[in-house]
């Protein structure tokens, strides 16, 4: 390992030579894990996840003079702490940071990264590296963390050379940032942590944020005329909406030419599910009247959305009668899983608004009404102890800009489903990866980030079981979360496919009562209440103050319970099976 001794003359790798002298202490001189704090500071970054370990002692050695400036939340295991960024990212549009140690802290965070990358969101994960001189010997917690992470990330960096770090990291924000988002991990060495350099940090660094192009005239008329020449067009409306801030002008289109708008799962909350356009989530759990106006429509608006095997089913019955054109900023997702009639790259907000001056303003009442009549009128009593009304009695208590964060199975459909879901309100959710054990982590980045707003999770006990090490930190962070247990004794997403699809053949899906939620919270400082009826629920609700820190609610429901509808995988999105059997 180089060390700058004092005094003494210094090779720094590539040219650099520099001479330190007894005065290091003066200004200027920094170590690496100054530096990279300093840049960090410069990108307004004032939160940190993390985990320390011996590759970046140092790191968190420049961390005990910060800690006026930043506020370091040290989660039980590397996978909440990238869950926590993911979360922070999610709800406050500013990009989350997690920093962890070298070998297993950097493979801890793998799935983090991934669920990061699969919902495009901005992320810096900082790993350390065992040092320059020990790299590729095997050496104690060597492991070749950007090998691993090439597929998951929209990009790496091994930073060997301490006077790369300042623009490494900048150009790691700008990716992470630009077009569409994604996690972008910066792996660096021990000794670039403790080398010493003179520095000065650059201005406040320009942006080189791309934002995409915006459509042409004529291409916004094509689109314009094929809207206005439909009689039963489509609006389907993913994430890309929201992280282009065109939830607004997509609505305005759709207020404007009376275009009913469907939503994947990242797009939920793009429309106000109580806008009479709004039909909901669309595909494998959809409700019947989004999958039937998908499949008879004779325009589908495809924006900001990818064509995900959970949204299309059966390729060939999926919008068979409609022209699709897609509006994307990431060329890769064009004609990837459904073949477009126009497709445009471009920046969504302009370019919609551009489509709206033009379209002409048409209430489309007989293809509204026709649309309408596909609903399912309600099967359960608003007294019955199911999902549905636990999650409705829950939105009505926390209606005004709550932050929804699920974890994955049953519980994360029937939120999607169930809740109201508005412009205001944020849903953080793993959509593309389905991530068990999101929820916890991701609960208590969007705290963090949001101390102002009501967080609710709703959490099964599989999923919790996976994470709920992390109680302890939202203990000790006292976060005021309200976690909602969906407890069905059961992995009920798996064990709904056993009954439908497996012929009951029930294989590793019960979860046994013998794990106490109660004393669990118990054991971490939460408090926690359990309620197996609805009157029970709505007395806890009605009790329920502002929360001034943690509070578990059990909610122990039938294992039975299914999804509904569902498409049975690889069916047409039409053939939904409504009632439970
Ligand atoms: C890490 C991980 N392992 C396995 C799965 C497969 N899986 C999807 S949903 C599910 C069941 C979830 O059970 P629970 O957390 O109790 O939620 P429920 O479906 O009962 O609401 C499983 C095992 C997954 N999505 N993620
Ligand atoms: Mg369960």
């Amino acid at each position: 390992m180089k060390q700058p001794w004092k005094g003494s003359k210094c090779f720094l790798g590539e040219g650099h030579t520099l001479l330190i002298f007894e005065e290091e202490a003066n200004m200027g001189v920094m170590s690496g894990a100054q530096i990279l704090l300093e840049c960090l500071k410069k990108q307004d970054v004032d939160t940190i996840f993390g985990y320390p370990g011996g590759a970046v002692i140092p790191l968190f050695d420049a961390l005990y003079d910060e800690t006026d400036h930043f506020n370091i939340i040290r989660t039980a295991h590397e996978q909440g702490a990238a869950h926590a960024a993911d979360g922070y990212s999610r709800t406050t549009g500013k990009t989350g940071v997690c920093m962890v140690t070298s070998g297993p802290g950097a493979t801890n965070i793998v799935t983090g990264i991934a669920t990061a990358y699969m919902d495009s969101i901005p992320m810096i994960v900082i790993t350390g590296q065992v040092a320059n001189s020990l790299l590729g010997k095997d050496s104690f917690q060597e492991i070749d963390i950007t090998g691993i992470t090439i597929p998951i990330t929209k990009h790496n960096f091994l930073v060997k050379d301490i006077n790369k770090l300042e623009e490494t990291i900048y150009r790691a924000f700008d990716i992470a940032n630009s077009d569409r988002p994604g996690p972008v991990l910066i792996d660096i060495p021990k000794d670039v942590f403790m080398t010493k350099i003179s520095f000065s940090p650059a201005q406040k660094p320009e942006k080189i944020k791309s934002v995409g192009k915006i459509i042409k005239e004529e291409e916004s008329r094509v689109i314009a005329d094929l809207i206005n020449g439909s009689s039963r067009p489509i609006i389907y409306a993913g994430g890309g909406v929201k992280i282009a801030h065109a939830s607004y002008a997509m609505v305005q289109l759709a207020e404007k030419a009376g275009i009913p708008v469907v939503n994947t799962l990242m797009g939920l909350g793009t429309i106000d599910r109580k806008n009479s356009l709004s039909l909901g989530l669309v595909g494998m759990h959809g409700f019947k009247e989004a999958n039937l106006a998908v499949t008879n429509c004779d325009l589908f608006i495809a924006i900001g959305a990818r064509f995900s095997d959970r949204v299309i089913g059966k390729k060939d019955r999926f919008a068979p009668n409609a022209k699709i054109i897609h509006l994307d900023i990431d060329e890769a997702e064009i004609d990837k899983n459904m073949i477009t009639y126009l497709s445009y790259i471009c920046e969504l907000k302009s370019s919609i608004e551009l489509i709206t001056e033009k379209v002409e303003t048409n209430q489309r009442e007989e293809w509204n009404s026709t649309v309408c009549q596909w609903k399912v009128p309600e099967r359960c009593n608003n007294r019955d102890f199911v999902a549905k009304n636990i999650i409705e009695k829950i939105n009505w208590k926390f209606d005004k800009a709550a932050i929804v964060v699920t974890d994955v199975g049953q519980h994360q459909m029937w939120t999607a489903q169930y809740w109201s879901f508005n412009n205001s309100t944020s849903f953080v959710t793993s959509g593309g990866l389905g991530t068990m054990g999101f929820g916890i982590g991701a609960s208590i980045g969007s705290k963090v980030g949001n101390p102002d707003k009501p967080v609710i999770l709703f959490v099964g006990d599989g999923g919790f079981r996976m994470t709920c090490n992390e109680l302890l930190t939202i203990s000790e962070f006292n976060l005021p979360i309200l976690m909602v247990l969906v407890n069905n004794s059961t992995l009920g997403m798996v064990r709904q496919w056993q009954k439908m699809f497996s012929q009951k053949r029930y294989m590793q899906t019960d979860n046994s009562d013998i794990l106490d939620y109660m004393k669990l919270a118990d054991a971490y400082g939460i408090p926690a209440h359990k309620v197996d009826n609805i009157e029970a629920l709505d007395h806890f609700i009605d009790n329920l103050k502002v929360l001034s820190g943690p509070v578990l609610l059990e909610c122990k429901i039938d294992k039975d319970d299914c999804v509904l509808p569902i498409v049975p995988p690889g069916e047409a999105i039409e053939n939904l099976i409504i009632d439970q059997y």
